[in-house]
């Protein structure tokens, strides 16, 4: 079955749009197929993070994707920094990616904000780890929300000129022509893009500073509830067609949670709800949040009372990445010309 890599930082507590907008696909996809699904901490530390806070991120983050129904038998759940093949072909990929390409990442210009004198060169980057994290298991599939698509195209270019350079050299070892496969981003499910709760144009963010842009996968009911009253929508009531969410960000947002957390359709949603006003769909949408998040930060916490088990899971995780990733490096460094001294 085709290989699916995906990975998220352990920065921060996981928001909506992450688990909306990725990880509900990463659990399906563990029905059809092989998953490796990564707590990328490399990714973080292109911006500084506190080592004592990192660590416990980590750790969250195992315990929210295993909470979240991630399988750690059926898929492979480890941290990015324990194999070290990513961050090896990363610098492979550094010298295959050009400057230009890097340059039109829209990410980089948004974290970079207006002092990139001042940032690290690992954001720049980024993009070039991203698709190593990806092609050193040749995987194929990326579920990934809407904003990644950019870094996903450019993991296709990094493949493509990959093959493209090393041609003659991969047909020389005998390898496939298509020495790495073009991966392929899954951005699919109601929720590809799911907004802040305080402006409907701008996406939710962990890096948006008012918290109530955002419902954490860790907010209790009370919180949630709060966050989903205090919204920004309009007063006309809930129309009863698609159509009529045009120039109403705030309402299609709301409408689009509602239906991912149900898994339905904005349609079913706008069906039952249609002409009903936010004083009525607003309690309904935090009560179904509630119901759906709850028992995951339940399960996060009784996880997380054993930081040990979490530490060996990963550390099994890791055996498990390393077993497909190393031989994969070492048919790049004899393509490359990288001798592998025995
Ligand atoms: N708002 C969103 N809607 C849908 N999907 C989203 N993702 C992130 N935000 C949304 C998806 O979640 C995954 C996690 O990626 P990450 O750990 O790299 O997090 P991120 O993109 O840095 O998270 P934020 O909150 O979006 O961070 P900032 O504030 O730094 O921009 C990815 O698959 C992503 O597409």
């Amino acid at each position: 079955p085709h290989r699916v890599f995906s990975g998220m930082q352990p920065t921060h507590s996981l928001h909506l749009g992450n688990y909306l907008g990725a990880m509900v696909n990463w659990v399906k996809m563990q029905e059809t197929h092989d998953c490796i699904y990564c707590v990328v901490d490399l990714h973080a530390i292109t911006l500084w993070q506190d080592p004592k806070e990192l660590r416990s991120n980590i750790r969250e983050l195992t315990a929210a994707y295993i909470a979240g129904g991630v399988d750690p038998e059926r898929s492979i759940i480890f941290n990015q920094s324990a194999v070290a093949a990513h961050a090896e072909l990363a610098w492979v990929f550094n010298c295959v990616a050009r400057m230009g390409w890097l340059n039109r990442m829209t990410q980089f210009k948004e974290k970079a904000g207006k002092d990139r004198e001042n940032v690290s060169t690992g954001l720049f980057v980024y993009p070039n780890l991203m698709a190593a994290d990806i092609l050193v298991y040749r995987a194929t599939h990326v579920p990934v929300g809407e904003d990644q698509k950019q870094h996903l195209e450019l993991a296709r270019n990094i493949a493509q000129k990959f093959n493209n350079d090393f041609a003659e050299s991969i047909a020389a070892h005998g390898f496939a022509e298509e020495f790495f496969p073009l991966p392929e981003p899954f951005i699919t499910g109601p929720a590809t893009r799911v907004m802040s709760l305080r402006d409907g144009t701008k996406k939710m963010s962990k890096s948006d500073p008012s918290d109530y842009s955002r419902i954490n996968m860790t907010d209790d009911a009370d919180a949630i509830a709060q966050k989903v009253r205090k919204a920004r929508t309009d007063p006309e009531p809930l129309p009863s067609e698609l159509e009529g969410l045009k120039e109403r960000a705030g309402a299609e947002n709301l409408v689009g949670i509602y239906a991912a957390l149900a898994g339905t359709s904005k349609e079913a949603v706008l069906a039952e709800y249609g002409g009903q006003g936010f004083a009525a769909f607003k309690p309904a949408l935090a009560d179904l949040a509630v119901a759906r998040l709850a028992p995951i930060a339940d399960e996060m916490r009784r996880l997380l009372a054993d930081p040990a088990e979490i530490d060996a899971l990963l550390a099994r995780g890791a055996d498990r990445a390393r077993a497909i990733a190393d031989p994969i490096m070492d048919e790049v460094k004899d393509v490359v010309g990288l001798l592998r001294p025995h």
